[in-house]
């Protein structure tokens, strides 16, 4: 018999015990920041400056050698390398902690901090240490063109077609430290729940807690190398 095929997706808290604040919890990012003023298209029309700045220092917080992948991203990483079925791992997170901890069955549906994009051309770069309102994109050349390769609320998170046909034909969705406030991410356990087996891991009931079949409560560094070993 073939393997269950697994579509895991993870949330900020998943990243909290390597030192990365989450948003919604009460040391969260929007207890320091407004939606409205950092994370909307919007907002970086009119001020570009307030906005790379932001994320200026999300990255700079990235590269501080203090943050690491925890023992949660090593269990996913492990489970990635061993499990011979189909397996995906779609983070909403925009850190680089999975990628850096071995996954390589791995979507970033929300975008990554370490990435650019070009308004113009539309490529993907690494990002200099600092975007500013006049970083020039290393692809077309265009200058003053380029802006964190991240999804904003009322954008499109990224490569939804893929992760759409994954979810269809998953056995099992585990959903790991994610407050289910934000979708599409937060519907996926509703697409699912009647034909696979579905687990939330989380410090505390999410949102869509009652939607799961089972629910685990902790912190991520005990309860996901729990589940895959
Ligand atoms: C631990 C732990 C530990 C702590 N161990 N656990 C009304 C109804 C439905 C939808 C909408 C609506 N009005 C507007 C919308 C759409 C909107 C939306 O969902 N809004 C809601 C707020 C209602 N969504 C969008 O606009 C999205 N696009 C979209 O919908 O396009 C149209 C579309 C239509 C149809 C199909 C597909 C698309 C885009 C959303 C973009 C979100 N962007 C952000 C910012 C990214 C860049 C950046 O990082 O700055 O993404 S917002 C922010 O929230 C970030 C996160 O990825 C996302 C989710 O947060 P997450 O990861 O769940 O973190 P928290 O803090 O909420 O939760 C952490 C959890 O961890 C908590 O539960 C803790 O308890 C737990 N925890 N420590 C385990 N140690």
């Amino acid at each position: 018999m073939a393997p269950p095929k697994i579509v895991i997706l993870t949330g900020a808290g998943i990243s909290r015990e390597s030192g990365l604040h989450t948003f919604r919890d009460p040391d969260g990012i929007w207890a320091r920041h407004r939606i409205e003023d950092v994370a909307t298209p919007e907002a970086f029309a009119r001020t570009p400056a307030l906005v790379q700045g932001f994320y200026n220092a999300r990255r700079a917080q990235l590269r501080d050698p203090a943050i690491r992948p925890n023992a949660a991203h090593e269990a996913l990483a492990e489970l990635d390398a061993r499990w011979p079925g189909e397996l995906l791992l779609v983070t909403q997170n925009v850190d680089d902690l999975h990628d850096r901890a071995g996954s390589r069955r791995l979507i970033h549906m929300h975008g990554e901090l370490a990435k650019a994009r070009c308004l113009r051309c539309e490529g993907v770069s690494p990002a200099p240490g600092d975007l500013t309102p006049a970083s020039t994109c290393p692809d077309c050349d265009a200058a003053g063109s380029l802006r964190p390769h991240v999804v904003w609320f009322g954008e499109m998170p990224l490569e939804m077609e893929r992760i759409g046909q994954a979810l269809e034909g998953c056995d099992l969705f585990v959903s790991i430290g994610t407050s289910g406030a934000v979708y599409p991410a937060a519907g996926f356990v509703r697409e699912v729940r009647h034909r696979a087996d579905t687990l939330e891991l989380n410090l505390e009931p999410s949102e869509g807690s009652h939607l799961f079949d089972e629910a685990r409560h902790g912190p991520a560094t005990q309860l996901v190398p729990a589940f895959v070993r």
